[in-house]
């Protein structure tokens, strides 16, 4: 199993890297989520959601939808979240850039929460403990983390798997990690007060039901591509917008909103997923290591 995941991994720091390169103003959001998604099939990975490129004051759960004009800005803060997965293996992480120097120590924030955090993670420590350690770096350079966003554990197809890692010491998330586990961990950072809001668009998408009178096709065709992770209408161009808007309705899809700072602070995340190895925690896309 470690093996394929630092297969994947490998392949999530790369396409992270490639992102990083394509991300410049005035690339089309579409774009860079179609070439990160491109790249990472071409490299023997599948993508595990789809590229999720959120801007300043959404946090995450954006992805291009079919021909979306959304540019990447010439300022401001934008963050890249990529997943990817092998026999559903997954792996997931996220990079954050600032356009402008005016946001440069929102993303610093970030980046540093993520090194306090994969420092402190091995078997035994409680998942508080990581949210207390996110929580002090944010507010250390006069910033909040997101108190009601989570890094999460991930098991085989399954990218939340129950548990969680909070962004602040939530005594609640009690549990060890232990030896085997698979951990995303991913502080968010901002200049806002600190909430998530559901914003008023879905463009991400999972299966519920594997079976449905009027939809059995819809699910047949979906289910092959991805089985039960999240996807995005574009990855089936000949899927029209009516039939994803139905399976919605019907409860055959779920449909993740777009996550808005409720102040409209901008939001700085970074995010690497660990194996938690009997001496500590193997951080697989590396993430600290791309800048
Ligand atoms: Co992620």
């Amino acid at each position: 199993m470690l093996q394929i995941l630092r297969h994947v991994g490998d392949v999530v720091h790369k396409a992270l890297k490639y992102a990083l390169d394509l991300a410049q103003p005035g690339v089309p959001v579409l774009e860079l989520c179609e070439k990160v998604e491109e790249f990472i099939r071409a490299n023997g990975a599948k993508p595990a959601f789809p590229v999720n490129v959120s801007i300043n004051e959404v946090a995450a759960h954006y992805t291009a939808k079919r021909r979306d004009a959304l540019e990447i800005p010439k300022s401001g803060v934008v963050k890249i979240d990529v997943g990817a997965h092998r026999d559903g293996y997954i792996v997931d992480a996220a990079v954050s850039i600032a356009f402008g120097s005016a946001f440069e120590s929102l993303v610093k924030a970030a980046r540093g929460a993520l090194e306090a955090a994969l420092s402190l993670a091995k078997p035994g420590v409680r998942a508080w403990q990581i949210g207390e350690a996110v929580e002090r770096v944010a507010k250390g350079y006069g910033f909040r983390p997101i108190y009601n966003l989570t890094g999460h554990k991930i098991e085989r197809f399954i990218l939340h798997a129950g548990h969680v890692v909070p962004n602040y010491p939530d005594k609640t998330a009690s549990q060890q990690l232990m030896p085997g586990d698979v951990y995303a961990i991913e502080p968010f950072v901002t200049n806002g007060e600190g909430q998530v809001v559901d914003g008023r668009e879905v463009t991400i998408f999972r299966l519920l039901k594997m079976r449905h009178k009027s939809l059995q096709q819809f699910i047949d065709v979906v289910g092959a591509e991805v089985g039960p992770l999240p996807f995005t209408p574009r990855w089936f161009p000949r899927l029209d917008d009516s039939v994803f808007t139905q399976a919605l309705k019907l409860g055959v899809i779920h449909g993740y909103e777009v996550l808005v700072e409720r102040s409209r602070g901008y939001v700085a995340q970074f995010e690497d997923t660990v194996y938690i190895g009997e001496e500590g925690a193997v951080p697989l896309a590396r993430t600290l290591e791309l800048l």
